[in-house]
């Protein structure tokens, strides 16, 4: 692509372009304009050079396929910091480095690191741009592949460019792929001076700097200063049959299926009762108090950035026609026809394909040690725009959001949270949303049923000391005259033989009812010591055949298994040290109290 002009007059915005790119050494600078006719020769040129391979043009228009290195497959943790001045700053839930250590050590990565290549320069807007819930970033690449993922997932151009031009400010996005090696990655944040240095990978949640790292990293780090919240949470609608919509956002750690709950359909029982899903987001919600006195939220993102293996029509099937055009495929087979596919997909498991790392496949296959080769990484993803949802909410692009009714945390627990339950207030909640957890499963490495304290879902991506962040949620909740009511779910509660309780998925949204009717004061609810349960009868189970027995292990609340929860929230707490809110403590104290009555 032809280096174009700099259509920037914004002088921050000019120097700091200008010295990245004396570090960085690019051939060329190329600005993206967001419009179709650049997208188009990015393409031309990705397939050219072998970056991403164009899939079944008749069948999957629009749709690309990429292939990562085969070490530069998911978020890297342990390579990925937070520097700030201050250690104490970043909490035992982060990765610390001095800024000035990070700069050099992450300089001398970037280093002429794009010699050969074009640093392209994506201004961005995280949220409808010109909302005051918005934040605009500029990113810096040489990877085209970022390049066009960005501008699925993000709001692209010169409205944005205008912004910063009319002096807006921005975050600082650098990347590199450098040579894509394990050993010279880093994924340094640094909140102070609204900056961001990714180097050294390839894979989405490491590049797409307006996702993870600004928008929650970041995001959480300025929401805090700013009075809001940056949360990891899917926002949902759900209209009844007077057209009524209520909205609720949703925190799940990653594989807990934030995605398919967001575009649930109804499940055939309660087809009669008329009820419409309309999805928002699928995995980060920013939330401001209004006028009103209550939370309203928007999905920062245009995209989904989504998990292939399991998705199909029965898990997802709004996800499956969202993903038939303007699709990047990342780790997924590639069938002889130059279509997709991975394990869980509908269909046949295809004959033959070429497999995530493009070696030829076939079902069956086992590598050195015996183990089963999948033809799809098991985190292959695509990258799709919001609008090709056939569930799209018509708010998304509004300035102000939508009004959030109910906040619902939920993990993977086998034995200990009953399916739903109620905290009693804002403060109890927040003490629920700072306990949660997940159980590993046999699809993870790792022992089995260990729980990985998780609060809020944000251990990866509170960008700053968490016993902070959870200071801030009680703040927050002072702020609001209606605050949200908060829920806690559960839809992995197993048997004794391990089998699932409940069916989950569609079925779920017989849950969402119950909360939503909790949210409008129509029905009550059993008091016990963690919190209001469901009265059984109150969950409509219409066209769902579940046995006395299986309705009681679903909701029953066992103490003996709470009072050994609290000591494993206790060693999670004393992390924080003095740090920890003492409203917090006091949640933990009144919890064992209500227990041993
Ligand atoms: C995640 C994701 O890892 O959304 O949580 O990609
Ligand atoms: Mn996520």
């Amino acid at each position: 692509m032809k280096k174009n002009k700099f259509p920037a007059t914004n002088k921050k915005l000019i120097n700091w372009v200008k010295d990245m790119a004396r570090l960085c050494g690019p051939d060329n600078i190329v600005w993206i304009d967001g419009s179709a006719k650049q997208q188009r020769v990015l393409e031309e040129e990705a397939v050219k050079n072998g970056e991403i391979i164009s899939l079944n043009q008749k069948k999957l228009p629009g749709c690309f396929l990429h292939r990562t290195a085969i070490d530069d497959v998911a978020r890297t943790e342990h390579l990925t910091f937070i520097c700030t001045k201050k250690k104490r700053d970043v909490g035992p839930n982060n990765n610390w480095m001095r800024p000035k250590l990070a700069y050099k050590k992450a300089g001398d990565i970037f280093r002429n690191a794009m010699r050969g290549r074009t640093m392209y320069v994506i201004p961005f807007s995280m949220g409808p741009v010109g909302s005051e819930f918005s934040k605009i970033g500029v990113e810096l690449t040489d990877s085209r592949y970022v390049v066009l993922n960005m501008l699925i997932m993000t709001r692209v151009g010169k409205d944005v460019l205008k912004q910063i031009n009319n002096g807006g400010d921005f975050t600082k996005c650098l990347h590199s792929k450098a040579e894509l090696d394990i050993n010279r990655r880093l994924i340094m944040h640094f909140p102070e001076d609204n900056t961001i240095w990714s180097v050294g990978s390839g894979y989405g949640g490491n590049v797409l700097l307006g996702k993870k790292c600004l928008s929650l990293r970041i995001a959480s780090f300025l929401a805090k200063k700013e009075m809001w919240l940056a949360e990891h949470m899917l926002i949902m609608g759900i209209e009844d049959p007077s057209g009524h919509v209520e909205y609720i956002a949703a925190a799940f750690p990653s594989a807990c299926g934030k995605t398919n709950l967001a575009m649930l359909l109804p499940p055939e029982g309660l087809k009669r009762k008329g009820y419409r899903i309309w999805t928002v987001g699928d995995d980060i919600a920013w939330l401001r108090v209004d006028s009103d006195g209550a939370l309203w939220a928007i999905n920062p993102e245009s995209g989904f950035f989504g998990v292939a293996p399991g998705t199909n029509s029965q898990t997802n099937p709004s996800m499956v026609k969202t993903i038939k055009k303007n699709t990047i495929f990342t780790n997924v087979l590639r069938k002889p026809d130059g279509t997709v596919w991975w394990e869980g997909a509908d269909g046949q498991v295809p004959k033959e394909g070429v497999d995530w790392q493009g070696r030829p496949w076939k079902p069956g296959l086992r590598d050195a040690d015996g183990k089963l080769i999948t033809g799809a990484h098991p985190n292959s993803r695509f990258t799709t725009p919001v609008e090709n949802c056939p569930t799209v909410s018509f708010r998304m692009e509004q300035h102000h959001g939508v009004p959030i009714s109910a906040v619902v945390f939920g993990g993977r627990r086998a034995h200990l949270a009953p399916l739903v339950y109620e905290a009693f207030n804002w403060q109890h909640g927040v003490f629920v949303g700072s306990t949660m957890a997940s159980e590993r499963t046999a699809a993870q490495v790792g022992k089995i049923g260990e729980v990985r304290r998780d609060p809020m879902a944000m251990l990866p991506f509170c960008g700053y000391n968490m016993a902070d962040y959870f200071k801030h949620w009680l703040k927050m909740g002072k702020k609001m005259k209606n605050p949200p009511k908060i829920f806690h779910v559960n839809w992995f509660r197993t048997d004794e033989s391990g089998k699932f309780l409940w069916p989950g998925f569609r079925d779920n949204l017989r849950v969402i009812e119950w909360i939503i009717e909790r949210c409008n004061n129509k029905i009550g609810a059993n008091k016990t010591p963690i919190g209001f349960v469901p009265n059984i009868a109150d969950i409509d189970m219409t066209g769902l055949k579940l046995s006395k027995t299986i309705l009681e292990k679903l909701f029953a609340v066992r103490k003996e298994d709470w009072l050994e929860e609290l000591k494993s929230i206790s060693i999670f707490f004393k992390k924080f040290k003095k740090d920890m809110p003492p409203k917090l403590w006091k949640e933990y104290r009144d919890l064992v109290k209500r227990l041993k009555a």
